[in-house]
């Protein structure tokens, strides 16, 4: 039995040393070295070349190695077999410090700050809002939302979300579907987007959205932050808000083109904060061990967990 690792964009190396020192029992196999397609019976991916699947007559599973899985089901070829996400401790916990980090850069003027610093400028008399003052609303009320909700709240944050169906969520205002967006952008100064990018979210970032958030909170005008795909933002929109002051500031993790491309206006932008797609990196060490467990799993005849609805695209 054959592991097929179909990664790229990443260094594939640790991530099959790591499987290979997990599964003694099995080959594991890089994509592009020589072997058998009839022997994969799990393939790996993280944003695989298109077809790189197909064929394989026993392939069983599909693991993928990032939370987000739009990378592998945008393949027009691939198998109709069950395909896993990785819902790890660890990286919920990077997400959560990331959002925790870009929530107080925002509150505490980071970008104003280092502004000030670069003009050798004491500035001093900025105002300093506090958290309990600023709401943060979570767009997308999942395994990362709901956790990086709860580490806001410990800040200080009031924190609201929403989602695609209702939730009830102790302590958390929840809003969902269409007709609990407006509400909920009217009460947001900070939002997070944590959505998984499908046919529903490709743009949902866009001015219409920027237009209905908050005005007027004590951030002097509403905040974005991205850390879930580029393909849910319009970045044209994004840098026409924020020079129209629809938008007061943003931090993007991920973008339409990924590398951002050198001429990108946003990397100039002096309300924009970027980081390169890396608020929560997947970790071989933790990753790995995960998915060689749900592989015990479907041997022993059990489900596997974190099964993606093909339907609904997460
Ligand atoms: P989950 O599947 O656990 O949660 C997704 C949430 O989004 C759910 O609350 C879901 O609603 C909601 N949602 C989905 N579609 C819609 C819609 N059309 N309208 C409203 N709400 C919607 O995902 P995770 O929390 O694990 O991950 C979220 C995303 O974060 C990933 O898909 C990935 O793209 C991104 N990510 C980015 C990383 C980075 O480094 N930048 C790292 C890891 C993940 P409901 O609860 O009703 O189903
Ligand atoms: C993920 C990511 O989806 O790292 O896990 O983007």
């Amino acid at each position: 039995m054959t592991l097929l690792l179909a990664i790229s964009g990443w260094d594939p190396d640790p991530w099959a040393e790591r499987f290979r020192q997990l599964l003694t029992d099995r080959k594991t196999v890089i994509l592009g070295e020589p072997f058998d397609r009839r022997e994969v019976h799990y393939a790996i991916t993280w944003k695989h070349p298109h077809g790189a699947l197909a064929n394989l007559p026993n392939l069983a599973a599909i693991f993928s190695l990032g939370a987000g899985v739009d990378h592998v089901l945008n393949d027009e070829r691939l198998p109709d077999v069950p395909l896993a996400r990785v819902v790890d401790t660890d990286l919920t916990n990077r997400m959560s410090e990331y959002v925790v980090l870009h929530c107080l850069a925002h509150l505490r003027q980071l970008l104003h700050m280092i502004q000030d610093q670069r003009g050798h400028i004491w500035g001093e008399n900025r105002g300093q809002p506090a958290a309990k003052d600023v709401t943060v609303g979570i767009l997308g009320m999942g395994v990362l939302g709901q956790d990086a909700a709860r580490k806001l709240q410990i800040m200080g944050f009031p924190v609201i979300g929403w989602s695609r169906t209702p939730k009830e969520l102790e302590g958390l205002p929840a809003f969902s579907g269409t007709d609990g967006l407006d509400s909920f952008l009217s009460r947001a100064d900070i939002v997070v987007c944590l959505l998984p990018l499908t046919s529903e979210t490709q743009g949902f970032l866009n001015r219409s959205l920027f237009e209905r958030m908050r005005k007027g909170g004590r951030l002097g005008g509403p905040v974005l932050i991205n850390a879930a795909r580029g393909g849910i933002q319009v970045e044209e929109d994004i840098l026409a808000c924020l020079d129209e002051g629809v938008l007061k500031a943003v931090t993007l993790d991920v973008f339409q083109t990924e590398p951002l491309p050198a001429h990108s206006p946003l990397w100039e932008h002096k309300d924009v904060l970027i980081t390169p797609h890396n608020a929560a990196m997947s970790s071989p060490d933790a990753v790995a061990a995960q998915i060689v467990e749900q592989i015990r799993k479907m041997e022993a005849g059990l489900d596997l967990n974190h099964v993606v609805d093909r339907d609904t695209g997460y």
